[in-house]
C-alpha cells in the first residue's frame, strides 16, 4: 500500500458521555481504514500538558484541561493510505460552526469547546502522539481480509 500511515484519533468525554463511541468508530470502519489500537482510559493532566503542549499561553487551555479530564477517552490508533489527512477531513474542522455537514462534528457537535474528537493533524504529529498514548505492546499488526478490494494488489 502507498502511503501506508497511522493516525491517533480520540473520542473525547462529551462523545464518550452521548454515547457517539460506536457511529464515530462505524465512520472509520464503513471507510475501509484498520483499526490496530483501541482503548478507554481517564486522561492525565500529565498526558494532556504533553499533547496540547503548543496551547498552554491559551486563554482556553484551563478549561481544555478540566474538560478533557472530566471522564473517560476512548483513545484509538487507524491504518491505512494516507489516513493522516483522510481522517483530519472526516473529523471536519475545528469550529464546529464551520465543519461541513458529513464530518464528525458537524454532524454531531456545535461548539468549539465540545467537538467530541481528537484526530492528529499531520503525519510526523502522529507519530509523536500514537507514541504518547499507546504502548507498542498495545497496538496490533494484523492483516485484514478485505485488503485485495479496498487497495489495488
Ligand atoms: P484540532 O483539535 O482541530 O486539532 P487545535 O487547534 O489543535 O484543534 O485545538 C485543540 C483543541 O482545543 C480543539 O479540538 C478544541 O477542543 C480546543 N480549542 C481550540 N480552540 C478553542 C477555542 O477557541 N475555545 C475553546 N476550545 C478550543
Ligand atoms: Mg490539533
Amino acid at each position: 500500500m502507498n502511503n501506508c500511515q497511522r493516525t491517533l484519533v480520540a473520542i473525547k468525554p462529551d462523545g464518550v458521555q452521548r454515547r457517539l463511541i460506536g457511529q464515530i468508530i462505524k465512520r472509520f470502519e464503513q471507510r475501509g481504514f484498520q483499526l490496530v489500537g483501541l482503548k478507554m482510559l481517564q486522561v492525565s493532566e500529565e498526558l494532556l500538558a504533553q499533547h496540547y503542549s503548543s496551547l498552554h499561553r491559551k486563554p482556553f487551555y484551563p478549561s481544555l484541561l478540566r474538560y478533557m479530564t472530566s471522564g473517560p477517552v476512548v483513545a484509538m490508533v487507524w491504518e491505512g493510505h494516507n489516513v493522516v489527512k483522510s481522517t483530519r477531513m472526516l473529523v471536519g474542522n475545528t469550529n464546529p460552526a464551520e465543519a461541513a455537514t458529513g464530518t464528525l462534528r458537524g454532524d454531531f457537535s456545535i461548539h468549539i469547546s465540545r467537538n467530541i474528537v481528537h484526530a492528529s493533524d499531520s503525519a510526523e504529529v502522529a507519530q509523536k502522539e500514537i507514541s504518547l498514548w499507546f504502548q507498542r505492546s498495545e497496538l496490533i499488526d494484523w492483516e485484514c481480509c478485505d485488503h485485495g478490494n479496498i487497495y489495488h494488489p
